[in-house]
C-alpha cells in the first residue's frame, strides 16, 4: 500500500527534479573483461514466477539487473538428510577430514558432525552469546593454518555493558569425548556498542592471501542505520582483518582521519551471504528492505549506498530512498523485488555438478528456496529456485570437499542436507 508521502515524492520526481531522478545514463559497474566471449546463447524468456514488485516505480539501472530469465537445472538432484535436531542452525565449516562444524544460532552451541551424521556433544568453552532476535552464534570457519595450530574462528552477538555487538573470536579446537576450545581470543569487535537484536551481519570469508573478511549489518534501528555510510562506524560495512585481528596496511581507510581502519567497503544493510569466486573475488548478498535484496561485489573503498539509494521500501510501505542511483555510489549487480531473504552463499567450483560451474547459490529464508544464479561477465543471466518442495527456510549453503552442496534449514528442528547428482 502506497503512502501519501510516497505519492508526493513521486509527483515531485515526475514534475522534474533531475538531480534525484534515476539516471539511466549514469555510470554503471564495469563488466569483467577477463572472461572469454560467450560460447552458448544466453538464457531468454520470462523470469522466475514471483509476486508483483513491491516498488514498481523503481526501475533497474541496466537490463538484467533484476528478474533475469528463468533457467532449469538439467541434472537430477538427490537430497539426503545427514542430520537433524539442530535448533535454528546457522553455519557449516568443513574440517580437513570432511567432518563438519555446525553452529546453532540461539543456543550458542557448536557441534562436530561426521559425514554420516553423528553429532558430538556441544563444544565447551565458547563465550556466551546474546541469542535474542537475529543474534546468537553465527558463522564458523576453519583457520587457514588449522593443520598446524588447530584454530577455528566464529562470529557471535556479544552481550556488552550498554548493549551488544558482533564479535569475532578464535580458539584452538581440542577434540575428545567432550570437545572444547582453548585460548579464546576476541580478534574483532563491531563498534560502537548499541542495543539491538537485529541486523548482525556475521559471515566470515578467508582469502588465499591470508586475510579475513567479516560482513556486518547496520543494526536496523535508525541510530545504527544512519551510520552505514559513515567510515567512523563499523555498522553496515565489510571489514578486512588479519587472522590475529590486526589491520592490513593496504586497507582503503588506514590513512583516513577518524575512520575505522578495518573497513573494506561501506553502505551495506545486512550482509548474511558472502563467498569468493574462482578468481578469489568477494561477492555478497545483502538482506534488503521490502523489495531490495542486493547482490554486490564489494571492492576496496567503494560505497554501496545504503540507506541513501536502493530499490526497496520499508515493510510498512513507507519510502526509504528518493532515488535508486546517486553520485559516488555503486549499483548492485542484481536485486530482488520481491525479496528472497538471503542467507548463506557459495560460488560453485566443484566437479560433481559440471552444469553448475561458477554458478552462485544463495540460501533463501522467506523464499524457502535455494537460489541459483547463472553468471556471464559479472552479470546475472539466469535464475532458478531449487528445493521449493522442501517448504523450508534455507539458512546456509556451502560446497563440500567432494563437490556436493551442504545446506542447513532454519527451523527449531533444523536439518543438515546434502545435494548430489542422482
Ligand atoms: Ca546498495
Amino acid at each position: 500500500m502506497r503512502t501519501l508521502s510516497m505519492t508526493i515524492l513521486l509527483a515531485a520526481l515526475l514534475a522534474g527534479c533531475p538531480s534525484k531522478r534515476p539516471n539511466p545514463d549514469g555510470p554503471l559497474p564495469t563488466p569483467g573483461d577477463t572472461e572469454p566471449p560467450p560460447e552458448e546463447p544466453l538464457p531468454s524468456g520470462p523470469p522466475v514466477p514471483t509476486g508483483p514488485a513491491n516498488v514498481p516505480e523503481f526501475q533497474p539501472a541496466f537490463p538484467g539487473q533484476t528478474r533475469a530469465p528463468a533457467i532449469q537445472t538439467k541434472t537430477a538432484v538427490q537430497v539426503t538428510e545427514i542430520a537433524s535436531g539442530f535448533r535454528n542452525p546457522w553455519a557449516i565449516a568443513f574440517l580437513p577430514d570432511q567432518r563438519m562444524l555446525v553452529t546453532e544460532k540461539p543456543t550458542g552451541s557448536l557441534y562436530i558432525v561426521t559425514p554420516q551424521g553423528a553429532k558430538s556433544p556441544a563444544v565447551a568453552g565458547l563465550p556466551p552469546v546474546d541469542g535474542r532476535g537475529q543474534g546468537g552464534l553465527l558463522d564458523v570457519e576453519v583457520g587457514p593454518d588449522y593443520a598446524q595450530r588447530g584454530l577455528i574462528y566464529w562470529t557471535y552477538y556479544e552481550p556488552r555493558s550498554g548493549g551488544n555487538g558482533l564479535a569475532v573470536a578464535r580458539a584452538k579446537l581440542v577434540e575428545g569425548a567432550q570437545p572444547r576450545v582453548e585460548g579464546v581470543q576476541v580478534i574483532f569487535r563491531m563498534m560502537p556498542t548499541l542495543e539491538s537484536t537485529l541486523h548482525a551481519g556475521g559471515r566470515l570469508v578467508f582469502t588465499p592471501d591470508g586475510k579475513l573478511f567479516v560482513t556486518l549489518g547496520e543494526r536496523s534501528i535508525l541510530a545504527g542505520r544512519v551510520q552505514a555510510r559513515d567510515v567512523r562506524s563499523h555498522f553496515g560495512k565489510v571489514v578486512r582483518i588479519n587472522p590475529d585481528g590486526s589491520v592490513p596496511l593496504d586497507n582503503p581507510y588506514v590513512n583516513t582521519e577518524g575512520a575505522k581502519r578495518e573497513i573494506w567497503s561501506v553502505g551495506h544493510r545486512n550482509i548474511l551471504s558472502a563467498a569468493l569466486d574462482r578468481q578469489q573475488r568477494l561477492w555478497i548478498v545483502e538482506m534488503g528492505p521490502r523489495g531490495g535484496d542486493e547482490l554486490n561485489r564489494p571492492e576496496a573503498g567503494k560505497d554501496y549506498g545504503w540507506p541513501t539509494i536502493g530499490y526497496g521500501e520499508e515493510y510498512s510501505g513507507a519510502p526509504i530512498h528518493e532515488s535508486t542511483q546517486g553520485p559516488g555510489m555503486e549499483q548492485p549487480v542484481y536485486y530482488w523485488d520481491p525479496v528472497i531473504s538471503p542467507s548463506g552463499m557459495t560460488i560453485y567450483t566443484g566437479e560433481l555438478f559440471p552444469e553448475w560451474r561458477d554458478n552462485v547459490f544463495i540460501g533463501g529464508l522467506s523464499s524457502q528456496a535455494l537460489v541459483r544464479l547463472m553468471m556471464r561477465n559479472d552479470r546475472v543471466v539466469g535464475e532458478e529456485r531449487l528445493l521449493t518442495g522442501l517448504n523450508a527456510r534455507i539458512r546456509e549453503v556451502v560446497q563440500g570437499p567432494e563437490g556436493a552442496l551442504y545446506l542447513l534449514t532454519d527451523e527449531t528442528n533444523g536439518k543438515l542436507l546434502k545435494l548430489t547428482p542422482r
